[in-house]
């Protein structure tokens, strides 16, 4: 029996004084190549615990690459996926646990192992998503994007990108508290790097605070995104402090959860903007 970890009343923009960390965990194959499953679920307990060793809150479980170009996976190789290290999480670690699905079977099973949060960057738009969701009780995150991953680098014909994230966020929200999920289990997130350019993702940092009118906590992820690449001019493996620099200009224009790889980095820039907020 796996325990489940409620996750925390989400911090709100104006009332918050910390910032939640997500830490990322890829239960891909790439990410924990060598061995079989037993191995592969040793290895994401062990990231886990480096990450919550290095101060992350809570942790995000995903199956499934959603970076642009990636092609979609079954819904049996997901579950194979997710599942066991979401027990395993579950079992070893008393922080709240998050899904990154879109998979309706996924979400219950998830939910059931211990996750207290669905983090949906198609924003329970599958078919039965929406519903497994709302029955599994926990929180939910929507994001926006255009298309699906495999087919959105393209889709950047926007006249504002500001006003059609929260346009669209606005009918998820709708369609959410339609279907009996409660308003303030709702979290948004604007979906930097999904069907945006780079400077569509850094006009969307800009005005972030534009997102406050959805009345929802705001989740971002940026960490070592091409935008941070395109900034910095740095590869994937020297993105932190930029990614750590791009979720803390964020967290000023009212962000409370950062989804990042990088854990150690973003806790001390987060510790230099709380010093600042508290002095004087
Ligand atoms: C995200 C997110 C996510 N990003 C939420 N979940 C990914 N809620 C996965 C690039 O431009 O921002 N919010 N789950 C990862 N997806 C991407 C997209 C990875 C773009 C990289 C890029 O480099």
């Amino acid at each position: 029996m796996t325990r489940r970890h409620p996750c925390p009343d989400w911090p709100r923009a104006g009332a918050v004084e910390s910032p939640l960390i997500m830490g990322i965990l890829n239960a891909t194959p790439d990410s924990f190549s060598d061995g079989g499953r037993f191995n592969s679920v040793d290895r994401a307990v062990e990231a886990a615990a480096a990450m919550l060793e290095a101060g992350a809150d809570m942790i995000d479980v995903g199956g499934e690459s959603t970076r642009p170009g990636a092609e979609p996976i079954s819904p049996e190789e997901e579950l194979e996926r997710v599942i066991p290290v979401i027990e395993a999480l579950a079992t070893r670690f008393d922080c709240p646990l998050s899904v990154d699905t879109s998979t309706p079977a996924v979400i219950t099973r998830a939910v059931e192992a211990g996750a207290c949060l669905v983090n949906d960057v198609r924003a329970l738009t599958r078919p039965g998503a929406l519903e497994a969701a709302a029955a599994s009780g926990a929180s939910v995150c929507v994001m926006h994007m255009r298309g699906e991953p495999g087919d959105m680098a393209g889709r950047t014909d926007y006249a504002d990108v500001v006003d059609e994230v929260v346009a669209y966020l606005a009918g998820r929200i709708d369609a959410l508290t339609q279907a009996g999920i409660p308003a303030d289990r709702i979290l948004v997130d604007p979906g930097f790097g999904f069907a945006k350019t780079s400077e569509q993702n850094f006009d969307l940092l800009r005005r972030l605070q534009a997102l406050a009118c959805l009345d929802a906590p705001v989740l971002v992820g940026m960490s070592r995104k091409r935008m941070v690449g395109e900034a910095t001019g740095r590869p994937v493996e020297e993105r932190a402090i930029g990614s750590a620099a791009a979720a803390l200009l964020a967290v000023e224009r009212g962000a409370t959860v950062l989804r990042v790889h990088d854990v150690a980095a973003t806790r001390d820039a987060l510790a230099v903007w709380q010093a600042m907020r508290r002095a004087g």
